[in-house]
């Protein structure tokens, strides 16, 4: 019927694919926390993103799907300036993308990895997401050539903080901001849920990666430079003294501690303008 021919019309519009490297780049960018922020102005500043913090570039057709999963508990302050600095990198990159907050709910001991873990099936549970990118709220990246998608190995962003001067603290270091396909992540059964407090995740997330046979990919060290804002050390996120021990087990434990094997209860999901908040409680330690 003629309504028909006009429906494939105006929907059959071929993009090309987003080019590997975006025309709109600029490098080296000037990042500060001493502006006053608000969420006002973040969201009068990016008015192309959509609902839930979601974004598809208008202008070609992107190769993967990106889902940004932050941990969280009581950090508004840092979030403001993540979004504000983030959204527009990531549009520059040519990224589709959305933005899931996983705020850990109540006072028990603070877990990251665990918050990754729900944030990975939360996302999946909305779109058909490709590659997750796992960023603490308070590392902005420096620099707008390192770019957020996933690679051929899992990716490790954050090599050049400011607080460990701009270098790797050492070598196996895969904290602060990482990505990896759906398929990698499933390779290593998610990360480990057993982490309650500060330190340790991260390198047991390192160890599943290797014992599976798998390399860490990072940028040029000019290139992965982060700024971190400044904070005090969390309540209820104290460092966690079996995280020696742990670190040392990984081969036994990462078979059936993991994505197989993660319980937690959603307590409330909201879409706001700039990204999805989703309140969870992931328990405490036994
Ligand atoms: C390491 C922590 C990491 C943390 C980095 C950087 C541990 C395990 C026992 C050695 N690992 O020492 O989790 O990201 O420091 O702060 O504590």
């Amino acid at each position: 019927s003629a309504k028909l021919e006009l429906n494939l019309t105006v929907t059959e519009k071929p993009l090309l694919l987003c080019p590997d490297a975006p025309p709109e780049l600029v490098g080296r960018l000037l990042i500060e926390f001493s502006s006053l922020m608000s969420m006002e102005r973040v969201q009068r500043e990016n008015p192309d993103v959509t609902e839930g913090g979601r974004y598809t570039p208008p202008d070609c057709q992107p190769k993967e799907k990106v889902a940004i999963i932050i941990p969280f508990r009581h950090r508004e302050h840092h979030l403001k300036y993540w979004l504000h600095y983030l959204h527009p990198i990531l549009r520059r990159q040519k990224v589709a993308y959305g933005i899931y907050i996983i705020n850990q709910f109540g006072e028990d001991t603070f877990n990251r990895a665990k918050l990754l873990n729900v944030g990975f099936l939360e996302a999946m549970k909305e779109a058909d997401y490709d590659c997750f990118i796992f960023s603490d709220v308070d590392l902005i990246p420096m620099d707008d050539r390192n770019l957020y998608h996933c690679y051929e190995q899992p990716r490790h962003f954050a090599i050049a903080m400011d607080k460990f001067g701009f270098r790797l603290p050492y070598a196996g270091y895969f904290g602060g901001v990482s990505g990896l396909s759906k398929a990698q992540f499933l390779k290593i059964n998610g990360f480990p849920n057993e982490y309650w407090g500060w330190g340790g995740e991260d390198d047991d997330i390192y160890n599943r990666i290797t014992l599976n046979g798998m390399k860490i990919s990072r940028p040029d060290i000019r290139i992965g430079r982060y700024r971190m804002i400044k904070h005090e050390r969390d309540k209820h996120n104290e460092p966690n003294p079996q995280r020696f021990t742990k670190i040392q087990n990984t081969k036994m434990t990462m078979k059936k501690d993991g994505i197989n094997s993660l319980h937690y209860r959603v307590i409330h999901s909201a879409k706001y303008p700039m990204y999805t908040n989703i309140t969870v409680d992931i328990g405490k330690p036994p």
